[in-house]
């Protein structure tokens, strides 16, 4: 018979969810080695929000970090990082004069088969990504990167699968949500403490040309697509600081349709499902437009909470 200590060792853990959005920028600023394209630095004010999380990361030391992005799109079911090494050069299709990483990164494939095999049973369409020459979307590396540098900690990346953009928001967000309580059960089930990102941007309008070609980085240039856009980034932002779930859930929808936010990707309603939609304050670390787009970083913090969900 294991003793309880042993049990609770073995029982995993989600320690907290971070909205981790990953305009390419945000790299290209902080000039890491694995980049090409240099800059003069730029999107400060979100580059050091993520500081909050690369030290509460050292301070958790996680088995694991899972991540939802929505450049790893998936039209057939939901995807599931499955290669043990991976490495390659990823390009921003849009952004390749910013974006051109070589990435080098260990994937956590026990758990990624568990979150495969609990999807399956929760009713989705899933499948485990085995090709050992993927080329990783810049949504993932990008969170990833700005979260955890070092790399020194290994990743789980899921597809968001298309259907929020073929069917009604709710049918769409019902699957993330399935998808969420899969996740939390497969991280359960292997005995992982783990720290997930939803790879978001929230308002997604944003400018149709670069303002300064030249320099990218001119933050003379950068500013809020509109005044409309900033008030429901705010609006949504202050729900979520003040711990109020359900009435977020409830104006997704609302949301996704007046500002084209990103979210209805599913990766922030998937963390927030995995996490059994905390009524929690969200810590708020910083907010900045890039090309227009609202983008925040946040953390939602249940270290204090006992495996299981109760506080
Ligand atoms: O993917 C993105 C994004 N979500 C926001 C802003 C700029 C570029 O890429
Ligand atoms: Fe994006």
């Amino acid at each position: 018979m294991p003793k309880p200590a042993e049990l609770e060792a073995r029982t995993g853990k989600i320690l907290g969810g971070w909205l981790a959005p990953h305009p390419p920028h945000l790299v290209y600023g902080e000039n890491p080695v694995q980049n090409e394209p240099r800059s003069r630095g730029g999107w400060e004010g979100l580059r050091w929000a993520y500081d909050h999380c690369r030290l509460r990361i050292k301070e958790q030391r996680p088995d694991v970090i899972i991540v939802h992005s929505p450049h790893w799109q998936t039209v057939v079911g939901h995807h599931v990082l499955a290669v043990k090494h991976l490495q390659g050069l990823s390009v921003d299709p849009i952004f390749p004069h910013l974006f051109r990483y070589r990435f080098n990164l260990e994937v956590d494939t026990e758990l990624a088969e568990a979150i495969y095999d609990e999807s399956r049973q929760c009713g989705l369409t899933a499948k485990r990504m085995t090709n050992p020459n993927f080329r990783v979307d810049y949504g993932t590396i990008v969170s990833l990167h700005m979260m955890n540098p070092a790399w020194d900690i290994p990743v789980v990346a899921i597809s968001a699968n298309n259907s929020p953009y073929f069917y009604d928001d709710d049918i769409a967000q019902d699957e993330m949500t399935r998808l969420g309580v899969a996740t939390r059960a497969a991280i359960e089930k292997t005995g992982r403490r783990a720290v997930l990102a939803a790879s978001n941007t929230l308002s997604h309008l944003h400018f149709s040309r670069e303002p300064n070609p030249e320099l990218p980085e001119d933050m003379t240039r950068e500013h809020v697509y509109s005044q409309a856009q900033y008030e429901w980034d705010m609006r949504v932002i202050t729900l979520m600081r003040s711990g109020k779930t359900k009435e977020l859930m409830a104006i997704l929808p609302e949301f996704m349709r007046e500002t084209f936010a990103e979210v209805k990707a599913g990766s922030l309603t998937w963390m927030l499902s995995a996490m059994g939609f905390p009524e929690i304050p969200a810590k708020f670390y910083g907010y900045g437009s890039v090309i227009g787009t609202g983008n925040a970083v946040m953390e939602w913090d249940l270290s204090q909470q006992a495996p299981g969900g109760a506080p």
